[in-house]
């Protein structure tokens, strides 16, 4: 740590090496919420937990008579960092205070904390800060720095006239002070994360990166600080991009449908489905940090814990394949993913879906292969072979993992063309990023499903009449058949505006059919967007070589038309 009377240099950006290489982090939502589970008054709030004094409109010194008697006598440090360390998380960034306004560490300037306020009496994050070096993690802290729901002049408490009041007087008086605690106090802070900013002021913001910078010139910020004052970028909630990104950023996931301890919330993503989601993420760029959230004793729910059990057989066996993997070199392929080495010396293919016919094809491949293995399961190599300018691996019959990663090792430099390929057997899906756009636009949908359950889509949007047009140029190693699927939502004004998609010399029609709307059910969020798959037909291609596939409508288009989420060319299900 510095000191304190040092001149802070603001234009010095903390050194983002370590958080480029971790790769895969834990978040944790832990606070009182984690005690109701979810339920308050005898009734269930199905969405995120760790807004139940707002959503349930509890007053401040409701809540806090509740916090009073948060005693989580089973929360062990060591434990949690233990299996972060086991799933091959590499740091852990814990909610120090959240909206409610709880201080979750000991706190001279508010004595609404844990240590003071409750029976509990420990410092939870001066444990972790203890346990998280042990286990080779690093740490990190939440603060919310615009909504607090129990301060005097904290934003976003609407509900509760007690709390009114000036806003510079919490933040002077309690956030300033506490985010100076933080930095202080727990030895070295890999990153503080900030959330919801609100209308915070410029001024506001950079006052907090001078306190961190003043202490801790090496801690990273979120961009969630507000005003682009920070670091390293945020996506939005449980958002995994389809497109590759440049700098330092992260993907933040929930475990199931919430960040803070439900009680009525089973639905766990499955270790295949968060390995899918974390190597989407490295294969762009980011760094994914996924969510758990401990109950009111401070255990982790045993059926996250489990999960992220069996993501660390993975992440151990597929390590060099993640942690300081460079971005994909490969344009989106059907069969999964790719990452590289730094040095450019190994690509590693992850296979999401692995191809029914044992062969792995890259198209548009230069370079030479010295040697192709999957990775972590001994020396034994797979054969590789060229065929019209497509490079085929041959597969494992059966998958040895899933998903199996398949190392290559390359001589020289590799390249491929950008262009996409199409493979029978898999799902081709053509996503709007990727798409070329005449008279549209692409755009970004997100909306709730439960509350605060954040869902998002990138989408073709504002399509202006038959002069409209998406086009996506592909390339197919060998003749094939398939499913031409549409994945959209319609509004009933766009309901029966044909649209026509064409491959090639094909052209299919088909009626835009109203997906109806729902209620968002939040004040100011109006309707969310409901999404219908529909299939327009089969389409033949008739041999190996490229094609061009587009999607227009043929009339006038005066509400839009559709939002396209996705085109897809799926296998068509035969008999054997
Ligand atoms: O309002 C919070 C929410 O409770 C949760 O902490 C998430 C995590 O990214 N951030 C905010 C919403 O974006």
């Amino acid at each position: 740590m510095s000191n304190n009377k040092k001149p802070v240099d603001l234009t010095a950006s903390p050194d983002g090496r370590w958080f480029q290489q971790s790769k895969f982090a834990m978040f944790v939502h832990w606070g009182p919420y984690a005690a109701t589970g979810g339920v308050w008054n005898g009734k269930r709030y199905h969405g995120i937990g760790e807004w139940l004094m707002c959503r349930a409109q509890i007053p401040a010194a409701d809540y806090a008579a509740m916090a009073a008697t948060f005693n989580p006598r089973k929360f062990s440090a060591d434990r949690w960092a233990a299996l972060a360390a086991e799933a091959g998380m590499k740091y852990i960034v814990i909610t120090a205070k959240h909206h409610d306004g709880f201080a979750m560490f000991k706190s001279g300037a508010s004595a609404y904390n844990i240590a003071d306020y409750t029976p509990f009496k420990r410092d939870p994050l001066a444990e972790l800060a203890k346990a998280c070096p042990k286990h080779g993690l690093k740490l990190g802290f939440y603060y919310s720095q615009f909504q607090d729901w129990h301060a005097i002049g904290g934003g976003g408490n609407g509900w509760d006239p007690a709390v009114k009041g000036d806003f510079a007087e919490y933040f002077n008086g309690k956030c300033v002070p506490q985010v100076e605690e933080l930095m202080s106090n727990y030895g070295d802070v890999a990153l503080i994360w900030f959330d919801t900013p609100g209308p915070i002021s410029r001024e506001d913001s950079l006052r907090l990166v001078h306190t961190v910078r003043r202490l801790q010139p090496q801690c990273l910020i979120n961009s969630r600080i507000g005003n682009g004052v920070g670091d390293y970028d945020s996506l939005g909630d449980q958002e995994i991009p389809l497109e590759a990104h440049g700098g330092l950023w992260e993907s933040i996931d929930t475990h199931n449908d919430t960040w803070g301890f439900v009680e009525h919330d089973h639905n766990w993503k499955s270790s295949r489905e968060l390995v899918r989601r974390l190597v989407k993420v490295v294969a762009k760029g980011g760094n994914y940090m996924l969510n758990i959230g401990p109950n009111g004793l401070g255990e982790i729910p045993a059926a996250s814990a489990d999960i992220l059990r069996e993501v660390g057989v993975w992440t151990q066996r597929n390590a060099a394949a993640i942690y300081n993997a460079a971005p994909s070199p490969l344009p989106t392929m059907p069969w999964g993913e790719c990452t590289a080495s730094r040095d450019g010396k190994k690509l590693y293919l992850h296979v999401l879906d692995y191809p029914l016919d044992g062969r792995l094809t890259l198209a548009g491949l230069k370079g030479t292969i010295k040697r192709a293995a999957v990775l972590g399961r001994g020396a034994k190599t797979l054969k590789v072979s060229k065929n019209a300018g497509a490079t085929n691996i041959a597969l494992p019959q059966q998958p040895p993992a899933e998903p199996t990663v398949i190392v290559l090792d390359v001589a020289g430099k590799m390249s491929a063309d950008k262009m996409q390929t199409v493979l029978p057997g898999l799902r081709n899906d053509f996503d709007p990023p990727f798409a070329k756009l005449t008279a549209c636009k692409a755009g970004k949908n997100s909306w709730m499903e439960k509350f605060g359950d954040w869902k998002h889509a990138d989408c073709i949007i504002d399509w202006q009449g038959p002069g409209s047009s998406a086009s996506w140029t592909f390339k197919t190693p060998q003749a094939g058949r398939y499913y031409l699927e549409l994945d959209y939502s319609a509004k009933l004004e766009a309901d029966g505006i044909e649209g026509v998609v064409s491959v090639g010399k094909i052209e299919i029609p088909f009626p835009a059919l109203d997906t109806g709307q729902r209620d968002a059910g939040v004040p100011d969020h109006g309707l969310w967007p409901l999404y219908r798959k529909y299939n327009c037909g089969i389409v033949h291609l008739p041999k190996a070589g490229k094609y061009t596939l587009t999607i227009r409508p043929t009339k006038e288009t005066p509400s839009g038309w559709i939002m396209l989420k996705t085109v897809t060319l799926a296998p068509v299900p035969t008999v054997r």
